[in-house]
């Protein structure tokens, strides 16, 4: 048995892209390139600009394990703040050079034990292995109103925010009612001429504060790195108990007291009793995607807001025209209509042994062995890919959960033992059937519809509890795997 020296393709430059990257040179693996389309690393927070863009994930567990940031301004930091802190990331740990921007990966074929690569510019490369780290919500979800392409103010989806129009007096109108809509309504509200919000479906908010940390604060957390990592395990372990461990038990405690306090954040907040009916879902806290805002009631009593829940008959040049008649005029369109969360590496063309197109292997949906792996696609893994945790979690420490996995996978080959290593059909068809089966009691299932459902209406994220996806990270079961 031959030691190789593996070569690595990372694909995508957004947070775990960036972080392979750091853990294989960690690991004396440099001989890498992380390919990225656009010409700067960030990924989502590259991306997604819009006015108020903040995480709800609190900023030190949205951090890297390796890389904790003592200046964090917030409790939940801004979009612009995390987007600077990978960047900073990449620089200090010396990666940013090993990116090579603005070169996207069109074709991956497996063929003689080895990944060989083609990009836009027409680069050919070969790697031993591939990482996708491509992202789960990148690719914009556009609505299928007639009328789209008709109107003739501006125009764009809330994760390709147009900077160069300003919003100031202007009669603005915001389609969706999730988290980016949420952020963009309080965001503008104040500086806007009108709002108007279309609603096709209410939406529980719960009420989080994000104080900013003091100078003190700050100081302790330089000072004593311990107490910040502390802080940390502490984040960490009260999210999971609290909330990402209790999503997956539709009955548990913990969800009754969210649903409580949505309730209640409704209830005390809205004045109007007409309004607040309108804005009451008839749905399970948390069955969508759980919106966390401090203001956005506040926003939407304003008088300059106007809640709409007629349903839109389509789009006109001058605005919105809803089935009761009425045109909503515009200067201003937003659509914060989400994402297609089912394409992963696509639209990347994928061939794996044997010739079988991953078109071909997720013609029915996209499905990863322990979200990593996918049968006869050997040495190719996926960070954040299909089934796993989303949503609720940390998508870093997910992220890097995968990674200290995946590695384990790299060492099979890497030690001479094997020279391909993926995921059985079976292993696969075993994970899958015990998630679909675990998904029926979550709260994702408990009537409403969301981005977290599949074509089936079966959630396709993660259905257990972290602790389990830690303990299932925590080393391969060798039995799943076929290796050759
Ligand atoms: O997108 P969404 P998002 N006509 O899919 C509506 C993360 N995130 O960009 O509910 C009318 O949640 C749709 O209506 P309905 C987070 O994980 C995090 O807001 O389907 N309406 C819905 O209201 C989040 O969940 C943060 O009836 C239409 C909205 O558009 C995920 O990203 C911030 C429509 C889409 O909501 C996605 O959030 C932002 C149509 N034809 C995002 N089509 C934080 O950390 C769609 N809609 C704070």
């Amino acid at each position: 048995m031959k030691e190789r020296v593996p070569r690595f393709a990372i694909i995508g430059a957004g947070m775990s892209g960036i972080m392979a990257a750091i853990k294989l040179r960690d690991a004396g693996l440099t001989d890498f390139t992380i390919y990225e389309k656009a010409e700067r690393l960030g990924g989502t927070w590259r991306e997604n600009t819009y006015p108020g863009i903040a995480c709800d994930v609190p900023s030190h567990l949205y951090s890297y394990s390796f890389a904790p940031n003592p200046d964090w301004s917030h409790h939940f930091a801004g979009g612009a703040e995390i987007q600077a802190y990978f960047e900073d990331v990449a620089r200090e740990f010396e990666v940013d050079h090993l990116i090579r921007f603005g070169d996207e990966v069109m074709r991956c074929e497996f063929t003689a034990e080895r990944w060989q690569l083609e990009t836009r510019s027409g680069r050919r490369d070969e790697a031993d292995f591939v990482i996708g780290a491509t992202g789960v919500l990148h690719h914009p979800r556009f609505p299928d109103i007639a009328g789209l392409d008709d109107f003739e103010g501006d125009l764009f989806h809330s994760a390709r925010w147009n900077h160069d129009v300003s919003l100031d007096g202007k009669r603005v109108g915001v389609i969706g009612t999730g988290s980016s809509a949420v952020q963009i309504v309080s965001d503008v509200i104040d500086r806007v001429g009108s709002l108007s919000l279309f609603q096709r479906t209410a939406q529980w908010i719960m009420h989080q504060d994000n104080p900013a940390y003091t100078a003190e604060e700050r100081a302790q957390f330089h000072q004593d790195p311990e107490h910040m990592s502390q802080l940390r395990a502490q984040i960490s372990q009260l999210f999971a108990d609290n909330f990402a461990n209790a999503i997956v038990d539709a009955d548990s405690p913990q969800m009754k007291l969210i649903e409580e306090l949505c309730r209640n954040n409704l209830e005390t907040k809205v004045v109007d009793p007409a309004l607040r009916a309108r804005l009451r879902p008839d749905y399970r806290a948390a069955c969508k995607r759980l919106v966390v805002s401090p203001d956005f009631y506040e926003a939407i009593q304003k008088p300059n807001a106007k809640l709409v829940t007629e349903s839109m008959e389509g789009i006109e040049p001058h605005g919105i025209r809803t089935k009761d008649g009425q045109l909503h005029e515009l200067d201003v369109l937003v659509l914060a209509t989400g994402f297609r969360v089912d394409r992963f590496l696509r639209p990347m063309e994928v061939i794996g042994r044997g010739g079988l197109r991953l078109e071909t292997a997720w013609a029915e949906r996209p499905a990863a062995y322990l979200a990593v792996s996918i049968p006869e696609f050997p040495n190719l893994f996926l960070l954040n890919g299909p089934n796993g945790p989303v949503g609720n979690f940390s998508l870093i420490e997910v992220a890097e959960l995968q990674f200290a996995y995946i590695m384990q996978l790299v060492d099979l080959v890497r030690s001479g033992r094997h020279t391909e290593v993926s995921a059985s059909t079976e292993a696969l068809k075993r994970f899958d059937a015990s998630r679909v089966e675990a998904a029926k009691t979550t709260v994702w299932t408990t009537g409403c519809n969301s981005w977290y459902l599949d074509d089936r209406g079966v959630p396709a994220a993660w259905p257990w509890t972290f602790t389990k996806f830690r303990e299932a990270m925590a080393e391969p079961d060798l039995e799943a795997y076929d290796l050759r």
